[in-house]
């Protein structure tokens, strides 16, 4: 399977993040994405390519002019307007009964297109946000000339970011631009199954009233774990899209046991669908040694949950999200293309 893959990432860096424990080193980390890929390249898990260049009309069909506008400019006005600070970051957001204003103070403006301060722009950030965005849509092309597998390896991740929010590490949702690119070459029907441990609450909400994508999402139960807003039970899509959204929150602690009894039901439902493709946001942070989850999946579980989507005989893009243990994302994210492998259309 061929991997897409830029290293453009590297210059989103010195990330910080604030959690209940104080503040440390961002867990989303460009290690992540460069262990990926050297174990790609130690286990021959097929070629490696760079993304191609594309237009902002690609992006624009997912995502609002004016919140590229300002991902594009936000570390430059942050800088121009006096902050010595190396992470621009929110502070204030929109809450209950206050204005989407169109603020000139970069402060105003982080706060508006956020929905938390997990999502900090540094110098570099935007070329590796494009690049990532890029990943996806070249690995999108692969599919729709006719390959039957195809790894984005995105970083930053996307599956939280919606049309105009930035949150949870997340700036321009990849999978989703992958998603509608699928959609926009002619193919019907698209799924979207999100194995990330946290709810693709960008995915649902880009798609919610749509029938042409299905959007299928296994995750931490949001009553106990982030994004904790969005992602239970009981959202099933709205308008034409009833019905086209399904979530499976699952209690801390979930194995591969309870986890592949959901995995089959929905993927039972995406079969119901016929799809054209499927799109799977690729989260390894269900891995027992997660730092920042709370599920108890094994290396071997990857394998498995590989050869289970695999076995519906659809084509399949995965596009890498969340996985925070550097040391095993690299063979879990292996294993999982490997199991994909077995199977084919
Ligand atoms: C991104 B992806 C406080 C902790 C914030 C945010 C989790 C984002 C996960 N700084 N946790 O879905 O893996
Ligand atoms: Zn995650």
């Amino acid at each position: 399977m061929i991997t897409v893959y830029s290293d453009a990432h590297l210059q989103h860096t010195g990330l910080k993040e604030m959690d209940g424990n104080g503040w440390r080193e961002a867990v989303e980390s460009p290690e992540r994405a460069s262990n990926v890929i050297r174990v790609i390249r130690e286990r021959l898990l097929g070629e490696v390519i760079k993304p191609k260049s594309f237009a902002d009309n690609k992006l624009l069909r997912i995502h609002d002019a004016d919140y590229l506008q300002f991902l594009q400019s936000a570390w430059n006005e942050w800088v121009a307007q006096g902050n010595t600070a190396d992470n621009a970051r929110p502070f204030a957001f929109v809450g209950a009964g206050m204005r989407h204003a169109d603020g000139r103070s970069i402060h105003s403006r982080l706060g508006r297109y956020s929905f938390d301060a997990d999502s900090p722009i540094v110098a570099g950030s935007w070329n590796a946000i494009r690049s990532s965005a890029e990943v996806a849509l070249t690995a999108a092309e692969l599919i729709i000339s006719g390959e039957d597998r195809a790894f984005a390896a995105c970083r930053p991740p996307g599956h939280h970011a919606t049309a105009n929010y930035c949150g949870g590490y997340c700036y321009l949702n990849n999978a989703a631009l992958a998603a509608q690119s699928l959609r926009d070459s002619g193919m019907r029907r698209i799924a979207i199954v999100d194995v990330d441990y946290h709810h693709g609450n960008g995915t649902q909400t880009l798609f919610y009233r749509r029938s042409d994508i299905l959007t299928v999402s296994l995750h931490a139960d949001p009553a106990d774990e982030y994004p904790y807003f969005l992602g239970f039970s009981d959202e099933l899509g709205e308008g034409d899209g009833e019905g086209k959204n399904l979530n499976f929150p699952m209690p801390f602690s979930t194995d591969w046991k309870t986890y592949s009894g959901a995995l089959q039901q929905g993927l039972t439902q995406v079969s119901a669908f016929a799809p054209d493709a499927i799109v799977v946001p690729l989260g390894l942070d269900t891995f027992t040694d997660d730092p920042i989850a709370n599920f108890a999946l094994q290396q071997d579980d990857y394998l498995r949950m590989g050869e289970m989507i695999s076995a519906l005989q659809v084509p399949v893009l995965a596009v890498l999200e969340g996985g925070y243990s550097v040391d095993h994302i690299g063979d879990n994210c292996a294993n999982f293309l490997e199991g994909l492998e077995m199977g084919g259309v």
